[in-house]
């Protein structure tokens, strides 16, 4: 069933904005970013003019993954504030017509959550069920070298798993041993994180985006996987897509959404998700969530040896995972839109040149990523161009993923210091987590204090001021895009059709709705480039292709030819 403009989901025309509150605003000068920072930058995203903004976890953390690991889900950790200032910000938002999206993070907490204390107890304790505890595999001794239940890698190197001393069992944790899994198996974990989903929605919330919502539903035969990394073995095909998750999420949306989810936005973080999954998870028949982040593209430049490892993108091989992906979610379901968020490299460093073209691809890929159909999201600072950090020594480096590769490759002897260097360089989650660059003062407006992670020493050009101040800004050119989106329905809703697929340099595809035809052409490259779209978009009488809605260049430039990371949206005659 293919939506009308009239009945189409609000979330279809809008663009959400994601806020890293740690790295977005700090106000009171301890170096990290805080609700009331944020609320005092609300003016510059009602300038970008988004229409939601999606919050990664401000709850009460020991922060061994940034707050990902959660000890209380219905407080906010001191380091951001007080549930009187979230009170505060939905309040601010919801006045300037923007919804808040919280970031739901439910297949694990942290392992200073009470919950797991309690379970953690001993194995008589009646939380014991909550969370995975399983002996030592086929009756080896607790602690002896392969005697984890499972041989699994974790997300963060190393084992899934986790001996607890005192009773002699193992514990499960796809990522940090400091974040547990939760046993979703359990009725009394799902309708304890169903009440707690209700509290917030009740406090005024519009929504959740799900933390690797697709995981929570594991084989319970715990098989093992084919070796991957040292003794480790990758057990993503024994929890991804489980065997109950849409059972589990149908049933979250019966006790959770219903009756209100006109009103909200629900959006799975789903790694490893298919399109045959994908169209499971977003068809809206099946009430389950609204739309997907899939991983597709965010994995062609990763070598041989995985995510560190990285090789040059092809733009074929873009064209074919993005074309793929809009066919596939034409019909039924929706397509979530990203380049950047805190897990991922900058696009502009990483797909684009964030040297002499960094504006100018900085707003190519903007609009390539923004014609596409589906809701956009827009990182913090991705906005202003920002870059990757340029770190120059492994110590500068905090992220958890990060530092403990670097300790398993030293381990392994896989990588040499200067790889590594090179790798997270290209890679580590830290390049999307220095401070945002709100102006060119020593620690570009962020803090008053010493930053919790170095500023971008480019802060003294690349910033908001200066963004702000140019009408040719890449900050304009993403309010321009978003303006398209919320005043042309052709954008938001018309068929896509991918054009030029084998070409390696220019990205090219229509959108048409009800006789109205856009154009949009991209040259991903920083060389000059004629194009010729044959009969898929014949030029006019005047040689060119129709009328300019949006560019990426001042002047018209030549009717048919590109110039170095020009973008054009251009509506037939
Ligand atoms: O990310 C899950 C996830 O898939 C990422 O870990 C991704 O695989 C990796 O970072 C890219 O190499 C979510 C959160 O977005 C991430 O920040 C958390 O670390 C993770 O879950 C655990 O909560």
């Amino acid at each position: 069933m293919r939506w009308t403009v009239e009945d189409a989901p609000w979330w279809t025309r809008a663009v959400v904005y994601q806020i890293y509150p740690r790295s977005f605003q700090d106000s009171d000068g301890d170096g990290v970013g805080d609700l009331r920072g944020i609320i005092s930058r609300l003016d510059h995203l009602a300038a970008l003019g988004i229409d939601v903004v999606w919050l990664s976890p401000i709850y009460r953390s020991p922060q061994d993954d940034n707050g990902y690991d959660i000890s209380d889900y219905q407080d906010v950790d001191p380091s951001f504030g007080t549930l009187a200032d979230l009170d505060e910000l939905i309040a601010a938002l919801h006045e300037r017509g923007m919804k808040l999206l919280m970031d739901l993070v439910v297949n694990h907490t942290s392992d200073e959550h009470p919950w797991f204390l309690e379970s953690r107890s001993g194995p008589d304790s009646p939380k014991r069920d909550w969370y995975w505890w399983r002996p030592p595999r086929d009756g080896m001794a607790p602690g002896q070298p392969g005697a984890e239940p499972t041989n699994w890698h974790s997300f963060f190197s190393g084992s899934t798993w986790e001996l607890d001393e005192a009773s002699g069992e193992y514990y499960l944790h796809l990522f940090s041993r400091k974040q547990p899994d939760l046993n979703w198996e359990n009725p009394e974990v799902r309708q304890a994180v169903y009440a707690m989903m209700r509290w917030w929605l009740d406090r005024g919330v519009d929504g959740f985006r799900m933390d690797v919502i697709n995981l929570i539903s594991k084989d319970t035969a715990l098989p093992d996987g084919p070796v991957v990394a040292g003794v480790w073995g990758d057990g993503s095909p024994h929890y991804t897509d489980g065997p109950r998750v849409h059972e589990f999420l149908q049933e979250m949306h019966r006790e959770v959404f219903a009756g209100r989810a006109a009103q909200l936005l629900t959006v799975g973080e789903t790694p490893g998700v298919t399109l045959d999954e994908a169209l499971k998870y977003t068809d809206p028949e099946r009430a389950e969530v609204d739309m997907v982040f899939q991983f597709e593209h965010v994995g062609l430049d990763h070598g041989p040896g995985g995510k560190f490892d990285p090789r040059p993108l092809r733009l074929t091989d873009l064209k074919a995972t993005f074309g793929r992906w809009q066919a596939g979610l034409a019909e039924r379901g929706w397509n979530s839109l990203y380049w950047d968020n805190h897990d991922q490299p900058r696009v502009v460093s990483r797909f684009g040149d964030d040297g002499r073209y960094r504006r100018e691809s900085a707003k190519a890929l903007a609009t390539l990523l923004h014609l596409h159909r589906g809701t956009p999201y827009v990182y913090q600072g991705e906005e202003l161009g920002m870059t990757n950090a340029r770190f120059t020594r492994l110590d500068q480096y905090r992220d958890i993923e990060s530092l403990r590769h670097v300790a398993q490759a030293r381990a392994l002897g896989t990588a040499t210091d200067e790889q590594l260097l090179a790798g997270l360089a290209a890679m580590s989650r830290d390049n999307a987590r220095t401070p945002v660059q709100w102006d060119d003062s020593p620690q570009a407006g962020f803090t008053t204090g010493t930053p919790w992670l170095a500023v971008n020493p480019n802060h003294t050009e690349v910033n908001a001021v200066a963004e702000r101040a140019d009408p040719e800004s890449v900050f304009h050119h993403h309010r321009r895009l978003i303006g398209l989106r919320h005043t042309d329905p052709v954008v938001a809703l018309g068929d896509f059709t991918m054009l030029l697929p084998e070409d390696e340099q220019v990205y090219a595809f229509t959108r048409t709705l009800d006789g109205d035809a856009l154009l949009v052409v991209v040259n991903v490259s920083g060389e000059e480039r004629a194009v010729d779209l044959g009969d898929a978009w014949p030029t006019g009488p005047d040689g060119g292709w129709g009328d300019l809605v949006l560019g990426t260049h001042a002047g018209a430039g030549e009717p048919t030819t590109l110039r170095p990371w020009e973008a054009r949206v251009v509506r037939r005659r």
